[in-house]
């Protein structure tokens, strides 16, 4: 098993200052080591994506659209890049306007791919359902086909051509939708387990209906978009847009461990980690907790892993 890293110190799709710091944070507190340690994983660090932008264009309630365009094109042709050198993506973010790129450069390399969006929040505003004119509400809309129409025409943007459907699509700890972000959910009938469903049915069943919904034949590549304030606020409280009444970090890695179990998992963003926000113990939590839950992803067992050569007898 291959794995690539990638880190997208980019902050400008929301507006407190501290996202961009995630990925150094996250490699200090051994990133790379950690994932070393999983049983024959075989871990590459593409570095992080700098983002130049000369280009000053104000485009109505989207702030900062050159530089959000200008990042997630590079980041989209590294993912590719990644993708096709045979190694799963993992994209450490940043806020999740890097979505865009990621999925972007995914599906440059497998059109059938599925994209699980674990969030609180739907992140499928366009600049005219917006409240805050941040784009990292926005990626899910830019990327599906669906929704093109509903967009104006985006300066700087006609690199990215949204081609990805909808209906491969589905949502995982959704707890702060916005009006027209329902809308368009119940539009496309697009599976989407919110806190009170995954209440209901537990974690397992939930992960594995939408499984099932979007590929009943279980042969897609799997592109996991993990937002961490998916997570409680107890368990992530260093992120931007917190909200209580989330996922236990034991729910995530039941999460992630069944979506690595099913042999597909592609790519892994891991994004919104501020460790700006909150005191010394606040980003110590964050940070592991978005350390397990790529563990769990990248197929660390809790019940160990044998020394090796030793028990193959
Ligand atoms: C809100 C918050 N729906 C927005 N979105 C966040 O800005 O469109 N996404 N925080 O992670
Ligand atoms: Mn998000
Ligand atoms: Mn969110
Ligand atoms: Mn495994």
């Amino acid at each position: 098993n291959k794995v690539g890293i990638i880190g997208v110190p980019f902050e400008k799709g929301q507006k407190k200052y501290g996202v961009s710091v995630a990925p150094a944070a996250m490699r200090t507190a051994g990133l790379i080591e950690q994932l070393t340690e999983i049983d024959g994983l075989d871990v590459k660090d593409f570095g992080d994506i700098e983002t130049v932008c000369d280009e000053n264009i104000k485009v109505d309630n989207m702030a900062h659209l050159p530089l959000v365009s200008a990042c997630n094109r590079q980041l989209s042709n590294r993912v590719s890049q990644v993708l096709r050198d045979g190694r799963v993506v993992v994209t450490i973010g940043g806020d999740h306007s890097i979505g865009v790129g990621t999925v972007d450069g995914h599906y440059k390399v497998n059109e059938d791919m599925i994209l699980i969006w674990v969030d609180a929040h739907a992140d499928i505003n366009t600049n005219k359902t917006s409240d805050s004119g941040s784009v990292h509400g926005m990626p899910v809309a830019l990327l599906v086909k669906e929704l093109s129409d509903y967009w104006p025409y985006l300066p700087t943007m006609d690199w990215q051509v949204p081609k990805f459907s909808i209906k491969n699509l589905g949502y995982l700890g959704l707890r702060s939708v916005d009006q027209f972000e329902r809308l368009a959910i119940e539009k496309y009938e697009v599976p989407a387990f919110a806190m009170e469903d995954i209440s209901e049915h537990g974690i397992q069943n939930s992960i594995n209906h939408i499984l099932q919904v979007l590929d009943p034949c279980m042969n897609k590549p799997i592109h996991v978009s993990f937002d961490i304030d998916s997570l409680d606020s107890l368990e992530a409280p260093s992120t931007g847009t917190p909200v209580r009444g989330g996922l236990t970090l034991r729910e995530a890695i039941c999460l992630m461990e069944i979506i690595h179990n099913t042999g597909r998992l592609r790519a892994i963003d891991l994004v919104e980690i501020n460790p700006a926000l909150g005191n010394e113990s606040d980003r110590r939590k964050t940070i592991e907790a978005g350390l397990c839950v790529l563990k769990a992803g990248l197929g660390f067992s809790r019940r160990g892993t044998a020394p090796r050569g030793v028990l193959d007898l």
